[in-house]
């Protein structure tokens, strides 16, 4: 920058003054991250500077979108993008206009696959918004990663309160990704699809892979479970799983902190297709049916109001 400066100076000499008070006041970073030289993904920022903090960045997607994203620096070793969040806005709106993780567009069998968000490019949202509502960035499909990280954080915290406000925080180290294109972009488009009546709970949900826990145990894991799903066993703390059909093969995105093994995944799991066939209309949405015997009532098949009133943010690495 500076020799744009000087070069430019030369050009216009009456201008000398306010070229030398930019000269002497501004510091341009040129650091990977910076905004003159965005990255394509947290990794790489902290290979460049291993020194690097929790915060804001500037990365670049694989289009030449130049986006901010909020990048840890410390877990494990630091590096890890936040790509995405899910989010509940309305948990009585049953697929309605804030459920882009499942359908915006009504409990329907005419669109199996809802939104289709987990598998194409569209994307929404923004890094300080992330608990505030659905996000996903450019990174979710740019971003060549081996392993995810999954924060659960309390509704409309504030960006630099993320890490220290999730009261659940892990992380896949399997590697699992290089399995599945890099992402979960690739993961679902190439390898589980994502709708309604696409397979069986029994035979043909997705890979469950263990996690290490950074914040939290299996132990609070399984005490978010609604009380039916804990006494029949249907989810085991410990794993993040993908692509989740229940009995009635409606088809869940993702099973945060459980292998979900048993036929009523709709409580548990988020984000998924566009129609769920039990008790029409009342299981549509990012997080189905967490409210199926009340909101926030934690009885039978509800989850508590803390659940349903948090975002799950997800991260690459
Ligand atoms: C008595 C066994 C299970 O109860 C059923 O599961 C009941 O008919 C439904 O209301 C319930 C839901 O499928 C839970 O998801
Ligand atoms: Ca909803
Ligand atoms: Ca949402
Ligand atoms: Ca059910």
């Amino acid at each position: 920058m500076e020799t744009v400066v000087v070069a430019l100076q030369k050009q216009v000499p009456e201008m000398e003054p306010v070229f030398v008070a930019v000269k002497n006041t501004t510091t341009f970073d040129h650091g990977l991250g910076s905004v003159l030289n965005p990255a394509s993904s947290c990794l790489l920022i902290k290979q460049n500077n291993p020194s690097s903090q929790d915060g804001a960045y500037f990365l670049i997607g694989k289009d030449g979108t130049i986006y901010q994203a909020y990048c840890d620096m410390t877990t494990a070793g630091g590096g890890w993008t936040l790509v995405s969040s899910v989010h509940e806005d309305d948990m009585y709106g049953k697929c309605t206009a804030g459920d882009r993780w499942s359908s915006t567009r009504g409990n329907n069998p005419h669109y199996p696959e809802g939104d289709g968000n987990w598998a194409n490019v569209h994307t929404f949202g923004s890094m300080g918004s992330a608990t505030t509502d659905d996000y996903k960035n450019p990174g979710y499909f740019s971003i060549s990663a081996s392993n995810v990280m999954l924060w659960h954080v309390p509704n409309n915290v504030p960006l630099k309160e993320y890490k220290t406000a999730a009261y659940l925080r892990y992380r896949t180290s399997t590697g699992f990704l290089d399995s599945y294109g890099g992402n979960l972009h690739s993961l679902f488009k190439d390898h589980f699809p994502i709708g309604y009546n696409l397979g069986t709970y029994t035979h043909d949900n997705g890979p469950a892979i263990p996690i290490v826990y950074e914040q939290g145990s299996d132990h609070p894991v399984q005490s978010m479970l609604p009380p039916n799903i804990a006494s029949r066993k249907e989810a085991i703390p410990g794993f993040v799983q993908f692509r989740v059909f229940n009995l009635e093969r409606a088809c869940h995105a993702v099973c945060p902190g459980v292998n979900f093994v048993g036929p009523n995944a709709e409580h548990v799991c988020i984000g998924g297709g566009g129609y769920w066939p039990e008790g029409e209309p009342r299981q549509c949405g990012d997080y189905a049916s967490k409210d199926w015997n009340g909101y926030g009532t934690r009885k039978e098949w509800s989850s508590n109001k803390r659940v349903i009133e948090s975002t799950i943010l997800f991260f690459y690495r």
